[in-house]
């Protein structure tokens, strides 16, 4: 399997922390990609023109990443990242929705307030977006008691915080959130999280 991979995208990070954790990660060969270079050939794998993209063994292109992290969980025989049924399987997949959102408002920021030239700046999009933010990690912030075993949502929101730490510190998210930080501090010292921090290129 190849998958399309800058270092720093919170979703290529999802991906990444699933095949470690799965035991995938030595049968995924690494395509350095920049989806904001515009000499980029990305959109023959994607014509979204986002990364991630795994082009599978079969040479199926998959995007974006909930499908690549369903398809390889579907690939082990371990515990299952994702419930296959029932209850537990909506209560994951509406999280993963939940910290995908968090990680979608604040990409909008960071693009807004770091490429956008500042004369063209959207304020109250940014305020919006960070209102997304701050609401979803303060239902995140309730529910931590019933987090459980690593699990797709888990890896999901263990991204958006990792990304909100590397793009977006001014937030402060952990001062009104205690329990959420203890939590991201534990599975922080994890393997897959340790060998996936952000982190921009020299
Ligand atoms: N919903 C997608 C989002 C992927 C995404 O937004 N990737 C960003 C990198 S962090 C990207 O490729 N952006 C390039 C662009 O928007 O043109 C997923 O979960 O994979």
């Amino acid at each position: 399997m190849k998958l399309r991979y800058p270092p720093t995208s919170p979703y290529v990070r999802k991906v990444s922390i699933t095949a470690i954790e799965t035991g995938l990660d030595s049968r995924i060969e690494r395509i350095p990609t920049n989806p904001w270079d515009p000499a980029t050939d990305l959109a023959d794998d994607n014509p979204i023109g986002k990364v991630p993209a795994l082009i599978t063994d079969g040479g199926e292109v998959l995007f974006d990443s909930p499908v690549i992290c369903e398809f390889l969980d579907g690939l082990h025989d371990g515990y299952p990242l994702i419930p296959p049924t029932g209850g537990a399987r909506w209560t994951a997949l509406r999280r993963q929705a939940l910290a995908d959102g968090i990680l979608d408002a604040s990409v909008l920021i960071f693009v807004e307030t770091n490429r956008r030239p500042e004369a063209i700046r959207w304020e109250s999009w940014i305020e919006r977006q960070t209102a997304v933010v701050e609401r979803s990690l303060d239902v995140l912030e309730e529910g931590v008691a019933s987090f459980g075993h690593i699990s797709i949502e888990l890896i999901a929101i263990g991204c958006a915080l990792g990304y909100l730490d590397f793009r977006l510190g001014d937030l402060d998210w952990r001062r009104t959130r205690p329990n959420l930080a203890e939590w991201f501090r534990i599975v922080s010292e994890r393997r897959s999280m340790q060998e996936t921090v952000p982190a921009d290129p020299a």
